[in-house]
């Protein structure tokens, strides 16, 4: 199978970060998203929107990171996508909030307070970054407490919705996200930063 990747988005690290937890051979792709290498004609045809990562496993081509970390999870059994529906559905569901709100309020004041400097953008929106503080909070709170009586998101072990949930804590730090009142987040957090996969394929920043 062979990843289209850009090393530096969590989109890509957390799809990488779970082969390698789940030691399954990838070939890698570099596509230099900042030199405009996911719109060429022929990466579009490979993903039409645009966007890394995207999955080549023989005629079958998947993009968005979700479904890639599904697919590959799939690919022998492990704990990570364990076969009971309940746990499933209970992955599904973080991975769900996670897509529909948790990386809305991250990604922007990811933005906002680092890439946009980093590529020199502007200045951060003050509007912007007290609109995602809010939502940051909103989301935070659930998150914080639902971490208080347990280790990972699901049950008692790591699944795929501790990795894509993480990755959105990838540039928390350079994003200045509002994490001081969480402490079971931070200590989640600090967990799966431990992870060797999570280590070898986190963004430097
Ligand atoms: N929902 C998509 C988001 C992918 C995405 O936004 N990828 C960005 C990097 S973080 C990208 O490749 N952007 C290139 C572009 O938009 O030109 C996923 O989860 O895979």
């Amino acid at each position: 199978m062979k990843l289209y990747y850009f090393p530096p988005s969590p989109n890509t690290s957390k799809v990488h970060a779970v082969a390698l937890h789940l030691q399954l051979p990838l070939e890698l792709q570099f596509v230099d998203i900042s030199k405009g290498e996911s719109h060429t004609p022929e990466f579009l045809k490979l993903n039409p929107t645009g966007r890394t990562p995207v999955l080549q496993d023989g005629d079958f081509i998947l993009w968005e990171s979700t479904a890639i970390m599904l697919y590959l999870a799939s690919q022998v059994s492990n704990a990570l996508w364990p076969d009971d529906i309940k746990t499933r559905a209970d992955i599904l569901r973080w991975q769900s909030w996670q897509l529909a709100h948790w990386y809305q309020a991250c990604q922007t004041l990811s933005y906002e307070n680092y890439v946009k400097g980093l590529l020199q953008q502007g200045e951060p929106d003050p509007q912007m970054i007290k609109r995602a503080n809010e939502q940051f909070h909103q989301e935070a709170i659930v998150l914080n407490q639902h971490l208080a009586e347990r280790d990972y998101l699901v049950g008692d072990t790591l699944t795929l919705a501790d990795f894509s949930v993480a990755s959105d804590l990838t540039y928390a730090e350079l994003g200045q996200f509002p994490l001081e009142p969480y402490p079971h987040i931070r200590a989640w957090y600090a967990r799966i930063e431990q992870l060797p996969a999570w280590k070898k394929t986190a963004p430097q920043g």
